[in-house]
């Protein structure tokens, strides 16, 4: 079936078809990961508990209970995704710092069901690497803005740390209300499609590096995960409706995969980095390959790494031998 979003401002958008659901899988290994190859995702319809998931949506609710965007909501149900009342965003924190203070996700992962789900699909222990967003996307108040957040692709920004992007809808998120977008069959080659800029980051990917018959979405409920591979192009689409799109990103790894040090610094300098976490004290080299990154991607080179980085900072660091491949914040 598909579905013709509704943009005003770029009659080229995709015309984008059903996601595929993959729950039909669970339990066969190769299965799962030929579709990992050949999809470039898997879509599982409805198996996260409802309860904890509520349970994580509250920390959401809560918070634009606070900002005052929402009325309050009493014991009404949040699923369907709840109304923006039209008061001020001026101050409205769009990265949801105040929701990333009090660290949920835990709570969630470690709810027995859900852990059930994690280690029921990849017949291990799930090792959750905590780079984190949590988004609660107000209605774009510029309605002529294009419907493409910017695509992209996760693997270019995160050489060497084979996670998976883990999207979880916390409530019903429908065309209007947008959510993930991604293209189908174009990780398998794990080719990047971003255009590299002169400094070396990653330009975004144009519209038309992407077959137009490829872009997938559906209309997600609270239930549903999307797992997404490192190489599967995607975008966010701006929220068209007038109730806020819930949702939180994060990043999952079977523990017997090559798992990154997820630890505090304890010195750094532009050659090695020493980092303890819980088994102990790490030390790896930083050489002008290891792409050291900050928040926003950029990679930092020389000096810039120990102005970024302190004794002290959360870090999670991808490894090869005694080499640092990748640092980056958990943000
Ligand atoms: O939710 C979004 O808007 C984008 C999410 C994303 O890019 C990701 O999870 O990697
Ligand atoms: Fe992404």
């Amino acid at each position: 079936m598909a579905t013709q979003l509704n943009d005003v401002s770029a009659p080229s958008f995709p015309v984008t078809q059903e996601l595929k659901t993959h729950n039909h899988l669970i339990g066969d290994k190769a299965a799962l990961d030929a579709a990992w190859e050949q999809d470039g995702y898997w879509f599982f319809r409805d198996v996260l508990d409802k309860g904890a998931v509520a349970r994580l949506r509250q920390s959401w609710i809560d918070e634009l209970e606070k900002q005052k965007v929402i009325e309050p909501v009493g014991d009404a149900p949040t699923d369907k995704s709840v109304l923006y009342n039209g008061g001020s965003l001026e101050t409205y924190p769009f990265r949801m710092e105040p929701i990333a203070a009090k660290r949920p996700w835990p709570a969630f992962v470690a709810e027995k069901p859900i852990n059930d789900f994690f280690t029921r699909l990849f017949q291990d222990d799930p090792f959750w690497v905590p780079i984190v967003e949590y988004r609660a996307t107000p209605p774009q108040q510029d309605k002529n803005k294009p419907r493409i957040d910017a695509i992209h692709q996760d693997g270019p920004f995160s050489p060497g740390l084979p996670f998976r992007i883990c999207w979880i809808p916390l409530a019903e998120i429908d065309a209007e209300i947008g959510g993930l977008m991604l293209a189908e069959g174009m990780a398998s080659g794990r080719e990047s499609y971003h255009p590299k800029t002169e400094n070396g980051s990653n330009g975004p990917i144009p519209l038309e590096a992407i077959p137009a018959d490829r872009w997938r979405r559906t209309t997600y409920q609270a239930g549903d995960v999307l797992l997404m591979n490192l190489w599967t192009p995607h975008t966010g689409l701006t929220n068209q409706s007038d109730r806020f799109r819930l949702s939180m990103d994060h990043r999952v790894m079977a523990k017997g995969d090559d798992c990154p040090l997820v630890g505090m610094i304890e010195e750094i300098t532009e050659s090695h980095v020493s980092v303890r976490d819980s088994s102990g004290q790490h030390r790896l080299s930083i050489d002008p390959q290891t792409y050291v990154r900050n928040t926003v991607g950029q990679k930092l080179n020389g000096d810039e790494i120990t102005a970024f980085y302190k004794a002290g900072s959360e870090v999670i660091i991808a490894f090869d031998g005694d080499r640092a491949s990748v640092v980056r914040p958990p943000h």
